[in-house]
């Protein structure tokens, strides 16, 4: 599965419960990465990681359960920057991350071993061992991605969004096996943003000509439930970007890479529409807010993709 954050975590749990061990790696977005305070954070890796091992402080989606904040509040008292969010359980992460980077190992050791740490099966994959970093082009100039998001809360009009070095960086060795293994039963498009988290990993050159030439079935999932976005600020993007705010326009950003689209009962009346792009579908509820949710909607996406396999449709 290719996941940004928050909305993809949350199916990245529902297929775990679904799948047997082994069958699941998740390739995270590493745009919204960035240097803070002499740490280099990675907070979709960062959701993923503390998503699958139950550490996720569930009000968010980010950072860690029952957090202190003494680091935050001295750091305040000293004036230093506290508009991003750091508690005391998650700096361990990015302080430890970011010596063993600065001791040499890559991003995907560090996050190989922070993943056994906390006794998670399921691999998690940087895209690349390189930052490729997502920059909001907007009517408040080029924002660094977190400065966008956070510090100005995605207030900001989005006109363009680049994704740094993705025509020379290299994806990660796991990213590329993952996608090129023979036991590929399919690659799923998590409902993440697809502009702001999934558009970073299909931007490297080396993993979208793999992605357009697999014959696994590719199947996303659409982040918009009735002209809404589940969180954050996908719909707000479209608007901006002058897309249908529904999931046809979900459906024609992807229409070259996936094969079906899973989307929300509430959208079913897309359904003949999205058909004429080339693109299956199949609805259910999409929305994610337990457990049982998440699984079912696995198994859903599941089902599809071995519909779509079977059929031998293109
Ligand atoms: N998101 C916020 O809206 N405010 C924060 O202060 C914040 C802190 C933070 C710290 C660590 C981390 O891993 C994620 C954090 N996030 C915060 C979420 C993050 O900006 C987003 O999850 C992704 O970048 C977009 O998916």
């Amino acid at each position: 599965m290719l996941s940004g954050g928050v909305g993809g975590a949350k199916l990245v749990l529902g297929l775990e419960q679904a799948l047997k061990p082994g069958q699941l790696s998740v390739i995270a977005n590493t745009g919204d990465d960035f240097e803070h305070l002499g740490y280099t954070i990675c907070p979709d890796i960062d959701t993923l990681l503390y998503t699958l091992s139950g550490e996720v402080n569930p009000a968010t989606g980010w950072g860690r359960r029952d957090e202190s904040w003494q680091f935050m509040a001295a750091l305040e008292a000293l004036g230093g920057p506290t508009w991003f969010r750091l508690g005391d359980r998650d700096l361990a992460t990015h302080a430890y991350r970011t010596s063993l980077l600065q001791r040499g190992s890559s991003l995907s050791q560090v996050t190989d071993s922070l993943r056994q740490s906390m006794h998670i099966s399921t691999p998690v994959l940087p895209m690349s061992d390189e930052p490729v970093h997502t920059t909001i082009h907007s009517d408040a100039g080029d924002l660094p991605f977190q400065d966008y998001f956070v510090r100005r809360q995605a207030e900001p009009v989005v006109r363009e969004i680049s994704y740094g070095n993705c025509s020379t960086a290299a994806p990660t060795e796991g990213a590329l096996s993952a996608l090129r293994s023979d036991a590929l039963a399919g690659i799923i498009i998590s409902p993440s943003n697809p502009w702001l988290s999934i558009a970073p990993i299909l931007s490297l050159t080396e993993l979208q000509s793999t992605i357009l030439n697999t014959t696994a079935p590719v199947v996303a999932v659409s982040p918009i439930i009735g002209g809404r976005a589940v969180k954050g600020p996908t719909a707000k993007i479209m608007s901006e970007l002058g897309i249908p705010v529904d999931a046809t326009g979900i459906a024609a950003y992807y229409r070259d890479i996936i094969d079906g689209l899973v989307i929300d009962t509430q959208d079913a009346a897309h359904k003949a529409e999205i058909e004429k792009m080339g693109v299956k579908v199949t609805s259910t509820n999409t929305l994610m807010n337990d457990l049982a949710d998440k699984v079912h909607l696995a198994e859903v996406v599941i089902r599809f993709c071995d519909q779509i396999a079977t059929a031998n449709y293109s």
